[in-house]
């Protein structure tokens, strides 16, 4: 299952990411010790100047998460791609739900719709504000699918064998997605289309890209990247960045 994501050109991309991102703390560490970035007030020296770093989340927490710095376009983080067409779409909902569905992409674009505007956060440490995302809740399908009580976690799960799992009661957070559409447009081919998750208050590996199915369980079952030393919740302003 894991196999094929274990292409060289995926691991040694993320990876030298992951490298240089640890790289650069060290540097920032270095630097505030000789009080140079110090002065400038932690974080926000190496996030750049966005207006948009320093403003509140109505939950209180600061805008920017610890150690991210902004970018202004989403940056394509690689993966084994799906099947792009539509037309050959099936969202399949199962594990510990007592009405299992298969889902169209046509079915799923006329469902109740959220487009919200909102920002996500890559493990590497780059921030994309604003960025507008249409799709089904995660909430939405999962009383359609009549999830049972028992569940407590969703394993997403995505073209090539990648999965990544999180609580449901993450996924059940109004702003948890199923999504078919980034900007108002389709979603990129590299960027996961035709559908794939959001979970923008967490890391981005837990949003899986070209997105097969939703499996609920009861006991958590570690995805892809958490098994490869990912942090397994993946909170943002906790830093949970690697286990
Ligand atoms: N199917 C699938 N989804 C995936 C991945 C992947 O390899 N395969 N990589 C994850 C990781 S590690 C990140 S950082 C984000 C990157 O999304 P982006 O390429 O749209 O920026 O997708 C996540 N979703
Ligand atoms: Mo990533």
């Amino acid at each position: 299952m894991v196999d094929s994501q274990d292409s060289p050109n995926h691991l040694s991309d993320e990876r030298a990411a992951v490298f240089r991102m640890l790289r650069r703390r060290q540097f920032i560490k270095r630097a505030a010790a000789g009080a140079t970035i110090c002065a400038l007030g932690g974080y926000y020296a190496i996030a750049g100047h966005d207006d948009r770093s320093g403003q509140r989340r109505p939950d209180g927490r600061l805008r920017l998460p610890p150690h991210q710095r902004v970018i202004s376009a989403i940056k394509p983080m690689g993966g084994e791609e799906g099947d792009p067409d539509p037309r050959h779409f099936t969202l399949k909902i199962h594990g510990e739900v007592d009405n299992p569905m298969e889902i169209d992409f046509k079915t799923l674009s006329e469902m109740p719709a959220t487009e919200q505007t909102c920002d996500v956060h890559c493990v590497t440490g780059w921030t994309l504000f604003d960025s507008v995302w249409t799709g089904v809740a995660i909430s939405h399908l999962a009383k359609l699918a009549k999830v049972r009580s028992r569940a407590h976690y969703l394993v997403f799960e995505a073209a090539q064998g990648y999965t990544t799992n999180v609580r449901l009661a993450d996924a059940l957070q109004p702003n948890a997605l199923i999504a078919y559409k980034f900007q108002h447009e389709a979603i990129p081919r590299e960027h996961g289309t035709p559908v794939r998750g959001l979970m923008p208050d967490f890391y981005f590996y837990k949003s899986a890209k070209w997105l097969t199915g939703l499996y609920f369980t009861a006991r958590d079952m570690p995805g892809y990247w958490e098994r490869l030393g990912y942090h397994n919740h993946a909170d943002p302003w906790k830093e949970e960045r690697y286990a």
